[in-house]
């Protein structure tokens, strides 16, 4: 089998550190080269160190080429980013609802060979996933280190679950019932007691599964259908079962070449860009 190399204790570790940023740099600047239209007016940046890269390639552009751009963020540092940028800042509550963004930026903490995503290791995914699932098309930026062949086996902490605080006691039984292993309750920032509140004022939960099977797996080598036997799950599968646990506000888990879900159901086209 192919082996994905992303670190060896032959280089010194900050070397590597410096193959990571590099990467994430080639990264965001090809997919702003790719997919960022000089006729787009409407743009999502997401969050994390790689997209900060995706804001600096479009600031190169040039004033002048992003003159009648606006650029909707997924949180606080997203929002810092696109003004320190001196680019166009607007809410995507201001986005009249008939409306989509062009293109939507935004990184990953792993990648699988569909393109699912596991997002939401910054505590911003529901803003995320809702500039995402806003945009034509979202384009995933990310380096080497996230590309895995199964999403859980480079991204050990879990999937990140938004909760209402309330209910977290019976998401977490619920999750061990469908087989997470150890799912617990984001602890605050250090020094922070309590629980991380994100910026909707929930929690999160980081939800481990054994590494997940690609939708097409079920019908290779006869594994089973993934619906959570023996606590082994298909992404789509386990995306449907998590979103409807009461007092789940949103997942973690974005959906790659199955498009991402929206109300109107159409595939969007995720592009990603290692
Ligand atoms: C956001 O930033 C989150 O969904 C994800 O957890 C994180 C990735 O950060 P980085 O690009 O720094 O790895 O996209």
């Amino acid at each position: 089998p192919a082996l994905l190399v992303t670190s060896s204790s032959a280089i010194p570790a900050e070397e590597q550190a410096k193959l990571v940023e590099t990467s994430k740099r080639l990264a965001a600047y090809q997919a702003v080269k790719d997919h960022l239209l000089s006729s787009y007016t409407r743009i999502g940046i997401g969050s994390g160190s790689t997209v900060v890269y995706v804001v600096e390639a479009i600031a190169a552009l040039g004033p002048a080429a992003t003159a009648d751009m606006i650029f909707y963020p997924t949180g606080a540092q997203s929002e810092d980013l696109i003004e320190a940028a001196g680019l166009r800042l607007q809410y995507i509550n201001k986005l009249p609802a008939a409306e989509q963004l062009d293109v939507a930026f935004d990184g990953a903490d792993e990648v699988d060979a569909d393109l699912n995503l596991i997002k939401g290791g910054g505590a911003c995914l529901w803003q995320e996933k809702l500039v995402a699932t806003a945009a034509k098309r979202f384009v995933c930026v990310a380096d080497f280190r996230k590309l895995s062949a199964r999403l859980g086996t480079s991204w050990k902490k879990g999937i990140p679950i938004e909760v209402l605080p309330m209910a977290a006691p019976r998401v977490l039984a619920e999750l061990k019932a469908m087989g997470s292993h150890n799912p617990r309750i984001r602890p605050g920032l250090p020094g922070k007691a309590g629980a991380i509140v994100t910026d909707n004022g929930m929690w999160i939960i980081d939800a481990p599964f054994t590494p997940l099977l690609l939708p097409r797996d079920a019908e290779e080598g006869g594994i089973k259908a993934g619906n959570g036997d023996n606590g082994v799950w298909q992404v789509d599968a386990l995306a449907d079962k998590l979103i409807k646990i009461p007092g789940v506000a949103e997942i973690g888990l974005f959906y790659g070449n199955n498009g991402l879900e929206i109300a109107s159901g159409a595939q969007k086209p995720v592009a990603a860009y290692f």
